[in-house]
């Protein structure tokens, strides 16, 4: 039997955005918008709270998340990835998006927890 974990999703942290006045960024989970509740949530340099769980999660596999750009006039935009690799240790990790394009400047960092 698959072990699985519960996973919280704590912050999401901004050190470039990808547009020059900031980006609209939603998460996307196996196909699936995850965060924000609303169609996307405006980020700078900084932090934003998430406060999600997943539940359930296998361990066998990484989890990906998707970062996306929302873009109001054009197609958004797969800005990167997180790959997580989880295991059954309990505790605070930090996660670099690793971005679509080599030549992106978007650089994010989510902090989450196994709990
Ligand atoms: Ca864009
Ligand atoms: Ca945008």
């Amino acid at each position: 039997m698959t072990k699985s974990v519960t996973l919280k999703l704590i912050s999401l942290q901004c050190t470039f955005t990808d547009e020059i006045d900031g980006d609209e960024v939603f998460l996307k989970y196996l196909g699936k918008k995850i965060w924000p509740r609303g169609l996307y949530s405006s980020m700078k340099a900084g932090n934003k709270d998430m406060g999600i769980e997943l539940k359930k999660i296998p361990i066998d596999e990484p989890l990906i998340i998707e970062v996306w750009d929302y873009d109001f006039f054009s197609k958004n935009d797969l800005l990167g990835k997180f790959t997580m690799v989880l295991d059954e240790n309990h505790g605070s990790y930090q996660t670099m998006m690793i971005p679509t394009k080599t030549d992106d400047f978007a650089s994010y960092t989510m902090v989450w927890e196994i709990m």
